[in-house]
């Protein structure tokens, strides 16, 4: 966006109220006062910094979490006006700290774009903080002004002294209220990750983090500064990945209030979800109508050059959007005035202008780059041939399953020990790893209500392999017909033959690597299902010991230390119970199976799609970091580590 050069002042600010409202319902400005409204406080307050960067004014954001749990966030923009508002009689710092959105972003000149999600304003962070301080440098003089708890001043902005020669600035620094808060524990890693995310969005913009508190201090800040922006950011989501060339591409395009850029490299995987896009430095994680501009014309504009270089043949059908955007890593990263976040979780962009400009910038640029990079070019081609090959072989392999499940009557895979209820209210299909703990779960179960399907370890991730392979897989094809319901698209969830389906994997690093598999597999092909609350995962115990003559099962460490903290004088040793099948029959019904006793794990889907947003960001989806993490998360089964 084009640098600001008229100058504001207090009397830019427009002033609406003061601060009662957010200490009566803070949850409408910040949306909890759990962990995320807590983090809220520090996005709020680096988000003014944040627009003090996006015009033109600011490089360096420093970011100090303090040795008390305070937080200190310091910028060299231009510094709150300190001077007098005209009617108001009181700073501009005064306004911006102790008025709801008194702040220029909402006078409409002030700034051309802003967050929206959460441009509620530092005045917000104030009211809900036990103590703040703000210091600001500007006109060569250094003021400080202080609030005590809910915001209450002090006494009025003073100048302190000489500001350092030349340096304009605001630092924050602020004290979250712990009799508003659940916890007032900042988590580092969460901030670490939006800074590291900001960064990206925001080329050149350094951002420096440290935390000072005792036992988490680290020797060196972190500091994130991307001199290439969101050509950096895919290069960081394909560095886990085996890019298809080295070249990453890129295409903005600047209007008078709105602008737009995408970066994009394709890599040799299947993925057809890495395309993840921005509305003024905000996920959309829903998408919305950038997404589909951008989509639309990098269909539109590959067919158009695979027909005039005679890639594509006369006869063949155009490639589908999906074909294309096979492998594909882009950033689209939207600024706009007034966005509308629409959608279940407010992460969609509904402006339609946002289309229209999307869609003819990538129509207009996106050619130009093919002609100019004829070689990626041509392999961008080739495999979107080969995607929608695939994609026609899995029709086939559908037809497939299709007609055998016709054929056979039922259908049902041989392997299936099914159940004899027909109320589907009452029906449980158990998916069990490993034919021997498969053994010990059809002796365990009550035959009536709960079918077992044993399958193997190595079922394909569903993720890197493609869904005409992975559709010929027998494990895959024996879950898809013992469900019932179809797959994929076609998928039918009123047709399911039960209603529980149920991942009873072991609670090591192999049983959690198969029941991400699982669950990928049904988040990707089976969504409904999920959506309609039917897949659980069973948690068998981690521990069991003896009292007296009898065995007694701990489900988790958390278990294990009650027990013994109920029994101090025990001295039994705890046996860690590895795999299922180190259970007989009897006490894998106890334990796991039997209704009156089990504890299940429903899946939901905010949960799965969460965790793969997490995953295909941040690290990517390459075999190595999800091993890891799986790892470093395998003695949690709750974690949903898809
Ligand atoms: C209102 C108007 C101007 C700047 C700011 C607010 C501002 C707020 C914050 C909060 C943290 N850092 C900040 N930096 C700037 C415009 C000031 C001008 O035109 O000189």
């Amino acid at each position: 966006m084009a640098q600001q050069t008229q100058s504001y002042g207090a009397k830019d600010m427009t002033v609406l109220e003061g601060l009662e409202p957010v200490r009566k319902r803070p949850g409408m400005y910040i949306g909890s006062t759990g962990p995320s409204g807590l983090h809220h406080l520090v996005w709020e307050v680096v988000d003014n910094s944040v627009d003090e960067a996006m015009a033109g004014f600011c490089t360096r954001i420093e970011v100090t979490i303090l040795p008390d749990g305070g937080c200190r966030v310091a910028d060299d923009g231009r510094g709150i006006p300190t001077d007098l508002h005209p009617v108001h009689k009181i700073s501009g710092v005064e306004i911006a700290l102790t008025k709801l959105h008194g702040g220029g972003k909402f006078g409409g000149d002030g700034y051309k774009v802003s967050g929206g999600l959460h441009g509620v304003g530092v005045s917000v962070v104030n009211a809900l903080s036990s103590r703040l301080v703000v210091e600001v440098d500007r006109a060569g003089k250094h003021h400080v002004m202080e609030f005590a708890k809910g915001g209450v001043p002090q006494g009025k902005l003073i100048v302190t002294g000489e500001a350092p020669r030349g340096r304009t600035g605001t630092t924050v620094t602020f004290w979250p209220d712990e009799t508003v808060f659940e916890t007032v524990e900042f988590s580092a890693r969460t901030i670490l990750e939006r800074f590291q995310m900001m960064a990206f969005l925001n080329k050149g913009l350094e951002i420096r983090f440290a935390d000072q508190r005792p036992g988490h201090a680290t020797a060196e800040p972190v500091v994130y500064r991307y001199a290439g922006g969101i050509v950096d950011f895919v290069k960081h989501v394909n560095a886990s990945k085996e890019p298809l060339f080295s070249r990453v591409g890129y295409l903005e395009q600047v209007e008078e209030d709105q602008e737009v850029e995408v970066a994009f490299q394709w890599n040799t995987g299947y993925q057809t979800d890495g395309l993840h896009s921005f509305a003024n430095g905000i996920n959309t994680v829903e998408g919305g109508s950038h997404e589909e501009g951008f989509k639309a014309a990098l269909t539109t504009v590959v067919n158009k050059y695979a027909r005039a270089k005679n890639l594509l043949k006369e006869k063949d059908p155009n490639f589908q959007g999906e074909d294309i955007r096979e492998g594909l890593t882009g950033i689209i990263s939207v600024r706009l005035r007034d966005p509308q976040f629409e959608g279940q979780t407010k992460a969609k962009l509904g402006n339609t202008s946002m289309k229209t400009l999307v869609q003819k910038a990538t129509n207009e640029k996106l050619n130009d780059w093919l002609e100019e990079h004829p070689t990626e070019a041509n392999k961008v081609v080739k495999k979107a041939l080969a995607a929608a090959q695939a994609r026609q072989a899995a029709r086939k392999a559908r037809d497939v399953i299709r007609n055998k499940t016709l054929l056979d009557g039922a259908g049902m895979p041989d392997k299936l020990k099914d159940c004899s209820a027909k109320d589907r209210a009452e029906r449980e299909l158990f998916i069990v790893e490993g034919d021997s703990a498969g053994g010990s779960a059809v002796d365990a179960r009550d035959p009536r209500t709960q079918a077992i399907l044993p399958i193997r370890g190595k079922i394909l991730n569903v993720e890197r392999a493609r869904i005409d392979r992975m559709l010929k897989n027998l494990e895959i094809q024996a879950l898809i017909s013992a469900i019932g319901a179809g797959v994929g698209e076609e998928f039918d969830v009123d047709k399911r033959r039960y209603d529980k389906v149920i991942a009873m994997c072991d609670a090591d690093v192999d049983g959690s690597h198969i029941r991400t598999l699982l669950l990928t597999f049904f988040f990707r092909q089976m969504k409904p299902l999920v959506e309609a609350g039917c897949v659980y995962i069973a948690q068998p115990p981690l521990y069991s010991t003896e009292v007296g003559r009898e065995k007694v099962y701990l489900k988790d460490d958390a278990a294990r230390a009650r027990f013994l903290a109920e029994r101090p004088g025990h001295r039994k040793d705890f046996s860690r119970l590895k795999g299922l099948g180190e259970m007989d029959s009897d006490e894998l019904h106890v334990t796991t199976m039997d209704p009156g006793h089990r504890t299940l794990l429903q899946v939901t889907v905010e949960q799965a799609a969460l965790a793969d947003e997490v995953m295909s960001i941040l690290m990517g989806d390459d075999v190595e970091s999800r091993k890891q993490f799986i790892v470093t998360n395998a003695g949690d089964v709750r974690f949903l580590d898809i």
